[in-house]
């Protein structure tokens, strides 16, 4: 009782979470879960006790230390914390609360700076799928910079950039990139393509669902008809996709898909899985973007051609660009070589956090 918590919160892309050293947190899993139920205020739809901002996207805790092996500098865990159920879950990765790894990792002496560089680059083993990001970070007498000019949908004014890099990104959840080895399987009379490249994430024509893919998201939520298909097909997806029951669990993500309005190169609506992204998440976007380059998938219809390696997905609060270098196989089918997206991150809070008491 009364004992706080060393706690950064920051906002890594259109997230928001809580970020820890893992050595302030308990080392046992159940113990270390319920105490982040504790400091978010779960389960309660307001969070109204704890530090979670009542929605997914801000319900969110990132665990850094330093990677054990010398594949990386160090490595996170992603913890999706219910906001009004007990789930506290790793199933997910998080591209948008990576973006606050490299700068929460310089703040705690994770990793040593040269007070005279401008620049650092981390390597960061992301735990949930055992895949490497490499993030580059602007420093300014040995300390992260979070001022800037970078501009990201979502979130209002700019900051300064964090490059994110990544390699080997496919199948880190499903096993494949493409778990069913096909680019578009039928599930309930829905062309579906079934995609792990950092996410797993059925990506579908809107039109094949009876919207038009440019709707707003409460519009989207409200429609009954259309989440009690996409749950059917989302629960059949999971078992496909190598993940099991998925009725309780964050993936895999929805994404409608429909031709660009606004000059980018398709258009977006994801669901993650139940509520309606008002962007698309880091890695979600990855996955569809690939989905997008995939000859034959369900998104190449609604796809026009980038110039070079970005596509433009755009969202209902604007557009993400996801850099992917795809290769053509000699069976027609694509290898990834790197993917590659721009984010930014801002400190918010540092300091103790208390948690509610145990029940
Ligand atoms: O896809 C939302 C987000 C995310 C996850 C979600 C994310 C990603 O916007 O890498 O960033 O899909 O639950 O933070």
């Amino acid at each position: 009782m009364g004992i706080g918590v060393r706690c950064m919160m920051m906002r890594g892309g259109s997230s928001k979470g809580a970020y820890f050293l893992a050595q302030d947190l308990p080392a046992n899993a159940s113990e270390r879960d319920d105490l982040l139920r504790r400091i978010m205020g779960s389960p309660d739809l307001r969070q109204i006790d704890g530090i979670g901002g009542a929605h997914p996207l801000t319900s969110k805790v990132a665990i850094v230390d330093r990677c054990p092996d010398d594949r990386a500098d160090v490595a996170y865990l992603f913890l999706q914390v219910g906001v009004d159920s007990d789930q506290v879950s790793d199933r997910q990765n998080c591209g948008n609360l990576l973006a606050g790894v490299a700068p929460f990792a310089v703040e705690r002496g994770l990793v040593d700076t040269d007070p005279g560089a401008r620049e650092l680059t981390v390597r960061i083993l992301m735990r949930n799928t055992d895949t490497v990001a490499v993030a580059r970070i602007l420093l300014r007498d040995g300390a992260p910079v979070y001022d800037g000019e970078t501009a990201i949908s979502g979130v209002p004014g700019t900051a300064a950039a964090v490059q994110l890099d990544f390699e080997d990104l496919g199948g880190g959840s499903c096993g494949q990139m493409l778990p069913t080895g096909k680019a578009v399987d039928t599930i309930e009379s829905v062309d579906c393509t079934l995609i792990d490249n950092g996410m797993p994430v059925v990506v579908m024509r809107a039109a094949d669902l009876g919207v038009s893919g440019t709707e707003s998201c409460s519009v989207l939520e409200t429609n009954s008809e259309l989440r009690t298909k996409l749950e059917a097909i989302r629960i059949q997806a999971g078992q496909m996709m190598n993940l099991g029951d998925v009725s309780d669990t964050t993936v895999p993500k929805l994404t409608m898909v429909s031709p660009a309005v606004d000059g980018g190169h398709i258009n977006t609506r994801t669901f993650i899985p139940h509520r309606c992204h008002e962007a698309i998440g880091v890695l979600g976007a990855v996955s569809v973007a690939t989905a997008a380059l995939l000859p034959g998938s369900s998104a190449e219809s609604s796809m026009t051609d980038p110039a070079g390696n970005t596509v433009r997905l755009e969202h209902p609060t604007g557009f993400f660009d996801a850099s992917v270098e795809v290769a053509a196989t000699p069976d027609g089918g694509i290898e990834i070589s790197r993917a590659g997206i721009v984010r930014t991150a801002r400190k918010l809070m540092d300091g103790l956090v208390f948690p509610r008491a145990k029940d």
